[in-house]
């Protein structure tokens, strides 16, 4: 595979600031040579740069940093936009609102490639908040809503060329969703695993599931990977802790599978804050799950996932 690392480090849509070492972090834990080390050449373009910023005002006055996020996610669209032409790109947060960018960029590449763009939302939150909705402010809680085309970003945030259909993202690993967020789920008919289904069903028939439509459709597929997703026990680097997350052998579980499906076009890492972190463990973390996303294996001939005969 071809891989093509960016880095967009973004902190003004937390609530807090350490973000913007989340892309020095993912390098130094060594995204790019696990990669090389499995067979891929990786090339690693540096970092995005935001579009000039200009002076927004909206009747919302808990929202933060409107203009800055609004200017990255014009900038990270059209690198995410370039990039994916022809290679796989990975792009290291920042904060979860650089998949504003991301999404809108892919959603408009798949679409001129005659492709569905299906999204995986990997995250304790769905980030589907409007600009009238949110109520911290924290532009990190609207991405999934403004790349699906929910109402309000019109004038604030860059016009979105494509949206990508709600009917085609799955967000897994939920279990904080504020009240306007549901209603908003439920409308637009994302599919949503939270953690109760998880706990239910066991989170692979879920993603099995959810794999299937994407090959029925011939889909691209992109994975985007919020920290918070993983139990804060094992991933402590980030400022929106929320305790029942997803266990190390679920998530690699996730990445496994992911990686078998051969579906996966490009992915998003975000939500690192290096500033929490404990001896790199949770950058070392997000890097082994991205290998496994990319065919790290633990025996070098695929495991039985779904046959009955051992
Ligand atoms: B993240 C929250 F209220 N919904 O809007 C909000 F719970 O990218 C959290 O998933 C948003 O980490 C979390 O501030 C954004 C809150
Ligand atoms: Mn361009
Ligand atoms: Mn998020
Ligand atoms: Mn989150």
């Amino acid at each position: 595979m071809d891989c093509k690392i960016l880095g967009a480090p973004v902190q003004d849509g937390a609530g807090r600031m350490g973000c913007e070492m989340g892309p020095s972090a993912l390098r130094t834990a060594g995204l790019a040579g696990a990669l090389r080390e499995l067979g891929h050449r990786v090339a690693d373009l540096g970092t995005i740069l935001p579009a000039t910023v200009r002076p927004l005002a909206h009747g919302n006055l808990a929202l933060k940093a409107l203009p800055e996020i609004s200017a990255w996610t014009a900038g990270i669209a059209e690198a995410a936009y370039d990039v994916s032409a022809d290679a796989m790109p990975i792009f290291l947060g920042g904060d979860h609102s650089i998949s504003a960018g991301t999404v809108s960029g892919l959603a408009r590449r798949a679409a001129e490639a005659g492709r569905p763009l299906f999204v995986l939302w990997l995250d304790a939150h769905p980030d589907f908040h409007t600009l009238d909705t949110t109520a911290s402010g924290n532009l990190h809680g609207v991405p999934l809503a403004y790349a699906s085309g929910q109402p309000g970003f019109g004038g604030y945030f860059p016009d979105l060329p494509v949206a990508v259909d709600p009917k085609r993202i799955c967000a897994m690993g939920l279990r904080s969703v504020d009240p306007a967020e549901r209603e908003a789920l439920n409308q637009a008919g994302v599919t949503v695993h939270d953690m109760r289904a998880i706990d239910e069903h066991g989170i692979a028939p879920l993603l099995r599931a959810f794999l299937a439509r994407v090959a029925a459709q011939d889909g691209l597929l992109h994975v985007s990977l919020d920290v918070d997703f993983l139990d804060p026990s094992i991933a402590p680097a980030v400022g929106t802790t929320v305790p029942g997350g997803a266990t190390l052998r679920e998530a690699h579980l996730v990445m496994e599978m992911l990686s078998d499906s051969g579906l996966v076009s490009s992915l998003d890492l975000v939500e690192l804050n290096p500033f929490l972190d404990e001896r790199g463990r949770t950058a070392t973390l997000m890097v082994d799950l991205t290998a496994s996303l990319m065919g790290r294996r633990i025996m070098d001939r695929p495991t039985l996932s779904h046959s009955g005969s051992f």
